[in-house]
């Protein structure tokens, strides 16, 4: 028989502990795990739905299968999107603009489909598949057009790989605080991307020796291109037509697109429709004025194609309020674009004394390791920062170090160490 509505209040009502209510709660919930003062506070609520009375969404049944055919979030996650930078977007149109991924509201190392970030430079192309083609020429000994079903029939691999572009993360200048993660480091996604390896495509062409460079080239309205290294094509390019087990979305480069693994994002083309073969590179837009460095000495360096070690706190970070003294999991992200992360250092005094973080497996080569430390916050003022190390050696820099090597104009490749100040009030910002 249901039990009679009456507010809840007894555990709040009784002058107790906070350790008597951490153990009510955590017997409660049947498990040992620590109970935050947000259970304190949830069971003080005066609601019909809480504990002893069952709540109304058991007093019926729930809606019905396939409501809708393609599953969507919880209403109440409804605040989990992608959005623009805060602050506004600095780019002129809708169609060639940035969209960020919401990592502080993410788990895990994988980024759900509608959740990727997006870089388009002339919006996203409505491509039908059957009319979709990739054609393959240049330097080579048989140049062949494929449509989507040929490149489907070649033998699959799936792949857990980041994509992170290269203006991700603008903290050259002052960091402004109130900026998030998902703000200072949203073009960042990971997914399983599933295609066929270019090399097993490339034994159908018969690329010629002397073809030292591929030139990618997308079917969007851009015709976005970038001039690719041979030694990356036939090591690990992937023409990708899949993500997290789906066709690719329309925003990813739907119906296919290249997929350079610890590359810059901007090399993974999307809406790939061809692909050349020479003996050097095109110098396009997007390797010639856009996509370079500004050395110190003022000269530029072209072709910086692979991603640096490079980690950041997302939990708690910019935009937080922790609300309770005592233990938080410090959580965040580490990658690198040259292979496995092989350690995460995590400071909360800023910087004055690291302590190595676990690392979730799998550990996976150019691909997201989530880290976690168990931290007891005092209540006091903290610093909280992260630095990755890859299994190469690369350690993630400091600013200060990075802006040694690199002109303060910069735009691309930031990946120094992130700070998150945590005040005593428990307001997370972002210090740089
Ligand atoms: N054809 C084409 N490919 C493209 C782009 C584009 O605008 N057109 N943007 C590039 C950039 S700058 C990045 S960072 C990635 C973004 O991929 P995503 O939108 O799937 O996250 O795609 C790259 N490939
Ligand atoms: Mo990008």
């Amino acid at each position: 028989m249901r039990e009679p509505k009456r507010p809840v209040n007894r555990i709040a009502s009784q002058a107790v502990t906070r350790r008597d209510v951490l153990g009510a709660a955590a017997s409660l919930a049947g498990g040992t795990a620590l109970a935050s003062q947000a259970a304190i506070s949830a069971a003080a609520a005066s609601s019909d739905n809480l504990p002893p009375h069952i709540p109304d969404w058991q007093t019926k049944p729930g809606g019905e299968v396939m409501s809708p055919p393609y599953g969507a979030p919880s209403q109440f996650e409804a605040s989990v999107v992608r959005r623009e930078r805060s602050g506004g977007s600095p780019y002129p149109t809708k169609q060639a603009a940035v969209s960020l991924t919401p990592l502080q509201d993410l788990h895990g190392v994988i980024t759900p489909n509608g959740l990727h970030y997006e870089r388009h430079h002339a919006g996203v192309p409505t491509i039908d598949p059957q009319e979709h083609r990739l054609i393959i020429h240049g330097m080579v000994e048989r140049p062949m057009i494929f449509t989507m079903d040929d490149i489907v029939r070649f033998p699959s691999v799936s792949r857990i790989h980041f994509l992170e572009c290269s203006g991700n993360t603008q903290n050259w200048g002052k960091p402004a605080p109130e900026l998030t993660v998902q703000d200072t480091h949203g073009l960042l996604s990971c997914c399983e991307w599933t295609g066929t390896w270019l090399k097993t495509i490339l034994g159908e062409i018969g690329v010629k020796p002397e073809a030292k460079w591929m030139l990618a080239e997308g079917a969007d309205a851009a015709a976005m291109t970038r001039s690719i290294p041979i030694e990356k094509v036939f090591d690990d390019a992937i023409v990708a037509y899949a993500q997290n087990g789906e066709r690719l979305r329309p925003e990813q480069g739907y119906p296919v697109r290249l997929l350079l693994p610890g590359y810059e994002g901007n090399a993974s083309v999307k809406w790939l429709r061809r692909l050349k073969f020479g003996d050097a590179p095109w110098q396009t837009r997007e390797e010639t004025s856009k996509y370079s460095w500004i050395m110190p000495d003022g000269t530029i360096r072209q072709f910086n194609f692979i991603m640096e070690a490079k980690s950041v706190i997302t939990f708690p970070s910019g935009g937080r309020k922790l609300d309770a003294q005592g233990f938080h999991e410090i959580s965040g992200l580490a990658w690198s674009g040259r292979g496995k992360i092989a350690r995460v250092e995590v400071s909360t005094d800023g910087g004055a004394s690291w302590a190595d973080a676990a690392l979730q497996e799998p550990v996976l080569s150019k691909c997201l390791t989530r880290f976690r430390l168990p931290w007891r916050w005092s209540g006091a003022p903290a610093l909280l920062s992260s630095r990755a190390t890859d299994e190469s050696g690369s350690v993630q820099p400091t600013r200060e170090a990075l802006l040694k090597e690199r002109d303060a104009r910069s735009y691309y490749h930031y990946n120094a160490i992130q700070s998150w100040s945590v005040a005593a009030s428990g307001v997370v910002a972002n210090a740089g």
